[in-house]
C-alpha cells in the first residue's frame, strides 16, 4: 500500500513522500527488503508522526524510524526537490536489464547482477551465449507466459483439471485454491493449490500425488515442467508448470501437501499474503510462541526463561493450535480476518 496517496493538499510532506516512495519502490524492484522496509517505515513515520513540514536532517532525525541516512535524505528532497541517488539509479543504463532478469522465474538478485557483470543485455544473450540450467532454460522460454496474470476462471479451470485425477485416484482427497485467488484477487501470477487428506500421513498423501497423480499429469499433458520439489520431514512443496489443452500460455502452479493437523496452519501460510505472514509472525513471536506454515507453538522460550536469541536452537515447543485457522487466530488473540482483508 502506497503512502504517496496521503492528501497532497493536507500533508506538508507530500512531495517528499513521493520521492521517498519512488526510491523504495526501486528497492523492491531490486528485491532489496532490508532498504525498501526501511523506506516503507520512514514514509510512514513521516505521515503519522508530524504535522509539520520535515525539513532539515535535525528535525528528520527526531520521528521513529528515520536514522542518520534517511534523515539526510528528507533532507535533500526538502531543499533540492529530488533525490541523487534515485536519479543515479534511474539513469543506470543496465538498471532495466537488471529488471529483466529478475523477472525469470527463480532468479535471484546474485544471479541477475552477476550475468549483467558478465555482459549479458537481453533473454536472447542468455539463451544463446550463457550457461542456463534447465530450470532457467524454462524460465526464460516461457518468460511472458509466467509474467502473465491470468483471471479466476482459469486458476479455477487448473484446480479442476488437478482435482479429476486425484479424485480418480482417491476421492477422499481434499483439494484448496490458495494464494492470491483466496483473498479474492482479480488476477493471479500462479495457481496455488494445497492438497490433504483426513487422517493420513504426510508420507502417504507424497506417495499418492508426487508418484502417482503428478506421473499421470504429465502423461496427459497438462503439467509441463518441474520446477522445484522439496520433501521436508513435514511438509513437501512441488512447483512446476500447467496448461490447459485449450490454451497456449504455460501457467505457474504450486502444489503445497499438508497432513491435516497442519492445514489451517499451512492455510494461513498460503493466503498470503506475503506481508501479512510477516506480521502474524511477528506478533506471535511477541507474545513468546511460534507461527510457522506447520502451526502455532507456545513455550519456544529457553529452559531459563530467557528469550531465544537468533538463530539458537531450542526444541519446536508445544503445538497450541494448527488445524483450525479460525482456532489459530483465536490463540494469538487477534480477531479473525477473512481472507480478503488478508493484505497488509
Ligand atoms: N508466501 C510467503 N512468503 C514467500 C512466498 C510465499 O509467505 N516468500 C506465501 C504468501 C503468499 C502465498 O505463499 O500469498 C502464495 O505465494 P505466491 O508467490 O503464489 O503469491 P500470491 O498467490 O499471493 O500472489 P500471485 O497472484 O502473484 O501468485
Ligand atoms: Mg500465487
Ligand atoms: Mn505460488
Amino acid at each position: 500500500q502506497k503512502h504517496t496517496s496521503s492528501d497532497s493538499l493536507t500533508n506538508p510532506n507530500a512531495a517528499t513522500i513521493a520521492v521517498l516512495q519512488e526510491m523504495c519502490d526501486h528497492y523492491a524492484a531490486m528485491r532489496d527488503e532490508w532498504r525498501s522496509t526501511a523506506y516503507r517505515r520512514a514514509i510512514a513515520s513521516l505521515c503519522k508522526e508530524t504535522t509539520a513540514r520535515v525539513v532539515t536532517k535535525e528535525d528528520a532525525q527526531k520521528l521513529p524510524f528515520i536514522g542518520e541516512r534517511l534523515a539526510e535524505k528528507i533532507e535533500e528532497i526538502a531543499f533540492t526537490n529530488r533525490l541523487r541517488r534515485l536519479d543515479n539509479a534511474r539513469s543506470e543504463p543496465n538498471d532495466h536489464v537488471l529488471q529483466t532478469f529478475l523477472k525469470i522465474y527463480g532468479v535471484g538478485f546474485a544471479q541477475a547482477s552477476r550475468w549483467v557483470s558478465q555482459g549479458y543485455r537481453s533473454l536472447e544473450d542468455l539463451l544463446a551465449k550463457a550457461n542456463l540450467s534447465e530450470n532457467q532454460k524454462v524460465g526464460i522460454a516461457h518468460f511472458d507466459d509466467f509474467n502473465a496474470r491470468m483471471p479466476r476462471s482459469e486458476v479455477e479451470e487448473h484446480a479442476a483439471v488437478v482435482r479429476e485425477v486425484l479424485h480418480r485416484v482417491d476421492a477422499t482427497f481434499q483439494i484448496y485454491i490458495m494464494g492470491s485467488y483466496r483473498r479474492g484477487a482479480e488476477s493471479s501470477g500462479d495457481i496455488d493449490l494445497i492438497i490433504t487428506r483426513p487422517s493420513t500421513s504426510i508420507s502417504q498423501i507424497r506417495t499418492v500425488v508426487i508418484d502417482t497423480v503428478v506421473p499421470k499429469l504429465f502423461k496427459s499433458g497438462f503439467l509441463k515442467a518441474t520446477l522445484a520439489a522439496t520433501s521436508r520431514a513435514n511438509g513437501t512443496t512441488w512447483h512446476g508448470a500447467s496448461c490447459l489443452p485449450t490454451a497456449k500460455r504455460w501457467r505457474r502452479i504450486d502444489f503445497l501437501l499438508v497432513p491435516e493437523p497442519e492445514l489451517g496452519a499451512a492455510m494461513i501460510y498460503f493466503t498470503g499474503n506475503d506481508i501479512f505472514n510477516r506480521s502474524m509472525r511477528l506478533l506471535a513471536s511477541k507474545k513468546g510462541m511460534r507461527l510457522n506454515q506447520r502451526g502455532l507453538y507456545k513455550d519456544v522460550m529457553r529452559g531459563d526463561g530467557r528469550p531465544r536469541s537468533r538463530g539458537e536452537r531450542v526444541s519446536e515447543g508445544t503445538l497450541v493450535a494448527g488445524a483450525d485457522e479460525k482456532k489459530i487466530f483465536e490463540a494469538l488473540g487477534v480477531p479473525w480476518r477473512p481472507p480478503h482483508h488478508r493484505i497488509c
